[in-house]
């Protein structure tokens, strides 16, 4: 038997970094099956290889901005007589959705059901739904390292699952849940050292947590052995904690380089809109600073366009990037489905607009303020994002990264913004042809009103 399990392409093309799911469902499956050939393929990198793929069982995993060309994969191999089983953050928010596009839907977690869908595709009894459940994390796999080519320059490692945070705009803790589990310490050593390469991301949706700093002092310390460089998505909180200062020490001797953060909102207001400020709930500025201090460089993550924000919020993120001297990443604001969000802003959602605007560069629903249409949002949004990406403003800004992390840390960030910088000017220019295309065919006589968002 022959099993293929794919990545759909991410919505702004090829990256850099593996996507996990692959080379670690891989894992499960040998796991359960040893027998099974195994294929593995980021559609971001090989887009033209489905009309042709030849395999008994195919395995897709979704995520919303990925959902549609996903579907588009199943529904291709489906039609070539070849079973698809899809899963992932999208297929578990609307398992009824997803099933139209396949013949086995996997909600939740993929570990504790997998071996039992492989053995039902090989009895010819593959259910419609599997449900999995969060289990300890004991005994994971090493993924399957090497299965995915394509000069994929980064891995990821997951040390922990969960969230107890109440984020409004926030998918995980439906997956995962609001428990915090954490992996045996040894097994996430054993699966950096495997990984190819001499840099890494941990992918875990924060690597410090408030309240368990020793959890994190006593991992990045083993993984001092490592010798491998990383980054990683971590909330401010913990910073400024009195087990900070420790903290950062220990994750800067294992390598640590870059901390990823979900700024989320630039006004304080924002914050409590999103129920981000459980998460974030501090003097943010001075979290940012202690971080450099430590030699860890800083990259910000944040949101625009949500109700409650107002044109100002646009000028003020790259204030704010000049006064702390960081890269800065916005997006528009997404209301996912399944999250509370999307709940609260469902009478405004524009509903026309598919999975495929997903991606946080268009506007989704109405904005109470007239003057903040979809078009003005989604411009602004292009404009933030390029002048925070100004080759002026990214040469300023290396000289504000902790010269402990040079060179790696300089190269990284230059990695992390010129290859966003040239394909969101790519996506600005093909945004404004297709505004101009609405322009023109409204400007016919006697034609319809048009979309525009
Ligand atoms: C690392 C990461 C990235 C990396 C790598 C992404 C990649 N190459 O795949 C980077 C930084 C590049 C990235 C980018 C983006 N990301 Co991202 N990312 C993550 C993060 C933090 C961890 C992912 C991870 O390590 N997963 C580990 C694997 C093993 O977990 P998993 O895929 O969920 O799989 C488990 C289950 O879901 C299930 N499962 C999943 N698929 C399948 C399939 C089958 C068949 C089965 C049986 C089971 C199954 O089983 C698995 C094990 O239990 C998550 C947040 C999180 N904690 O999940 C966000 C997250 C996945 N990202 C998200 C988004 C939106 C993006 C972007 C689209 C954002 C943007 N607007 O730019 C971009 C895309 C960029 C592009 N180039 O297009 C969202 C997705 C939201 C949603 N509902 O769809 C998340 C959830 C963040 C969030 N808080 O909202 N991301
Ligand atoms: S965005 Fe908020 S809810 Fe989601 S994982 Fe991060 S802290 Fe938790």
């Amino acid at each position: 038997m022959k099993l293929c399990i794919i990545k759909p392409p991410l919505p702004f093309g090829w990256t850099p970094v593996a996507p996990p799911i692959l080379e670690y469902l891989a894992a499960l499956t040998r796991q359960a099956d040893p027998s099974i050939d195994i294929e593995v393929y980021s559609a971001s990198a090989t887009p033209d290889v489905f009309d042709t793929l030849e395999c008994d069982l195919a395995a897709i995993s979704l995520l919303t901005p990925t959902s549609v060309p996903g579907y588009r994969i199943a529904d291709g191999l489906r039609a070539r007589g070849i079973k698809v089983v899809v899963g992932g953050m999208h297929a578990t928010a609307l398992p009824e959705e997803a099933k139209l596009h396949a013949d086995a839907v996997v909600t939740g977690e993929a570990e504790s059901v997998w071996p039992r869908v492989l053995a039902d595709f090989r009895a010819g009894t593959l259910q419609p739904f599997y449900r999995g459940e969060q289990l300890p994390l004991e005994g994971l796999p090493t993924p399957l390292y090497g299965l995915l080519k394509h000069g994929h320059d980064f891995r990821i490692v997951n040390t922990a699952r969960g969230c107890p945070y109440p984020c409004s705009f926030c998918t995980v803790r439906k997956v995962f849940g609001s428990k915090i589990r954490m992996r045996p310490i040894d097994d996430v050593v054993r699966d950096v050292d495997a990984m190819p390469g001499g840099m890494y991301i941990n992918g875990d949706e924060n690597i410090w947590w408030l309240g368990k700093t020793d959890r994190a002092i006593e991992l990045f310390t083993a993984l001092r052995g490592s010798k491998k460089k990383w980054m990683g998505f971590g909330s401010l909180a913990p910073v400024l904690s009195p087990d900070g200062s420790r903290m950062l020490k220990a994750a800067r001797a294992s390598g640590m380089l870059t901390v990823w953060v979900g700024w989320e909102s630039i006004t304080d207001g924002g914050l409590e809109e999103y129920r981000a400020d459980r998460k974030v709930g501090i003097d943010r500025e001075r979290a940012v600073r202690t971080l450099k201090d430590h030699g860890i460089d800083v990259s910000l993550f944040f949101m625009l366009g949500s109700r409650a924000d107002s044109l100002d919020d646009y000028h003020r993120a790259v204030d704010l990037a000049d006064r702390l001297g960081v890269s800065m990443h916005p997006s528009l604001v997404v209301p996912y489905p399944g999250t509370d969000l999307r709940k609260e802003y469902q009478p405004y959602l524009y509903k026309e607009l598919g999975w495929e605007y997903y991606t946080g560069a268009y506007a989704l629903f109405e904005h109470p303020d007239p003057g903040m249409t979809p078009e003005v949002r989604e411009e602004r949004f292009y404009e933030t994002s390029l002048e925070l990406l100004k080759l002026g403003r990214i040469w300023k800004h290396m000289f504000k990264v902790p010269a402990s992390g040079f060179p790696h840390a300089h190269i990284l960030s230059l990695m992390n913004q010129l290859p966003v910088r040239k394909g969101m000017k790519i996506a600005f220019e093909k945004w404004k042809e297709s505004k101009q295309a609405v322009r023109e065919k409204q400007a016919r006589p006697g034609a319809d009103s048009a979309l525009t968002g």
